[in-house]
């Protein structure tokens, strides 16, 4: 069976003749945020995002004026269709992260048999799913639970808060049988994030076009991103980045899951690579959230000094600096409208679905760009 989370990548490094170093030590003396905002803080970096930083954010969204304001979501459409082998435009899964296939359950069936007494002629159609639903299946924030090393989360709580259970008085029929308890974290899950929202000036940083991605805008599989990449690319949009931005990164590689004919798969795709100058620029940057249309922001499995690493930044921007990452976002309609008007920052406002305990959640970002007078 497929482990739903990164261990799986670390067997696939294994495999591959890698190693297993430790992560603590390559993160050891890099910057974090523990205590910053108060030893019960859960929130992280999403403190950072108050008044004025909103206020930035509507001033980007306002400066060609109020009748010059343009909206994009960004949130990845569910198919309930996974991508097939051999390519294809279903819902791009991460391995052991199943595609939730929805169903309709109206009471269309009722209302051809003439039922409709109940609701005096009113109709009415629902959905469920009807398969397990990832939550982090699909365009989602991560909880700052939801990656740690050590013994340790984000703010030094203790690890144990990842799984702890809970027991139903009334058990309930699920998907894999009756469900009389769940595991959940105590501390540190989505809740608190989706009790904030985000909030603030969001940047575009659109690697794939300016770094001269070999096939049209989307970098290649398996591309490394740096730090150097990054400011490269804002030099080119002219884009300047400032304190308690937002930075979403395109690498082109959602679009490669809409396209049958495109290369893609999760452990491959382009993502930023760890280095301590990125880790050190974001923490001096005060950045408040980073996202990325790809599955993990950075590349899943990463060879630093001889050694292979599996999602280290995960550790560095979850775990030590508190910073909520938003996975699987879709940038390509808002990339063509930016690189149309040259303009880069907007509002970017979003907030995870409110499921409590959990270590991600769902969202449909909205962003609210100033376009052409
Ligand atoms: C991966 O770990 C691949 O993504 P996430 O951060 O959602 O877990």
């Amino acid at each position: 069976m497929h482990q739903p989370n990164c261990a799986a990548c670390a067997d696939r490094a294994l495999a591959d003749g890698g190693t297993t170093p430790d992560v603590a030590d390559l993160l050891d003396g890099l910057p974090d945020n523990w205590g910053r905002w108060g030893d019960d803080d859960e929130r992280g970096t999403l403190n950072l995002l108050g008044s004025r930083e909103a206020a930035a954010g509507m001033n980007a969204a306002l400066k060609n004026g109020e009748d010059a304001v343009e909206r994009f979501t960004l949130g990845l459409p569910l198919t309930g269709e996974a991508i097939s082998e051999d390519g294809g435009t279903g819902d791009p899964g991460f391995p052991g992260r199943e595609v939730a296939r929805r169903t309709n359950v109206s009471d269309e069936r009722a209302y051809r048999e003439g039922d409709q007494q109940a609701s005096a002629g009113m109709k009415f159609s629902d959905d469920r799913f009807e398969t397990p639903f990832y939550l982090q299946g699909t365009t989602h924030m991560d909880a700052l639970g939801h990656a740690w090393y050590g013994d340790e989360l984000y703010n030094g709580v203790d690890a144990a808060e990842t799984a702890v259970e809970k027991r139903f008085e009334t058990p309930v029929e699920g998907i894999g049988g009756e469900v009389t308890e769940t595991r959940g974290h105590g501390r540190l899950s989505v809740a608190p994030l989706a009790g904030s929202g985000v909030a603030g000036r969001g940047v575009l940083l659109d690697v794939g076009r300016y770094t001269g991605g070999s096939e049209g805008d989307r970098l290649p599989m398996g591309t490394e991103i740096s730090l150097d990449d990054l400011q490269v690319t804002a030099e080119a949009q002219g884009i300047e980045i400032r304190e308690r931005d937002i930075l979403l990164v395109r690498t082109g590689a959602m679009a490669r899951t809409r396209d049958p004919d495109a290369d893609w798969h999760p452990t491959d795709e382009p993502g930023l690579v760890f280095s301590e100058e990125l880790v050190e620029w974001v923490h001096d940057h005060d950045i408040a959230a980073v996202g990325a249309d790809n599955v993990a922001i950075e590349r899943v499995t990463q060879r630093i000094d001889g050694e292979t690493y599996v999602l280290p930044l995960h550790g560095a921007f979850l775990r030590n600096l508190g910073l909520p990452l938003v996975e699987m976002l879709w940038l390509d309609d808002l990339a063509r409208a930016c690189a149309d008007d040259e303009v880069y920052d907007f509002l970017f406002t979003a907030a995870p679905l409110h499921v409590q305990r959990a270590t991600g959640g769902p969202l449909n970002p909205l962003v609210l760009k100033a376009t052409e007078e």
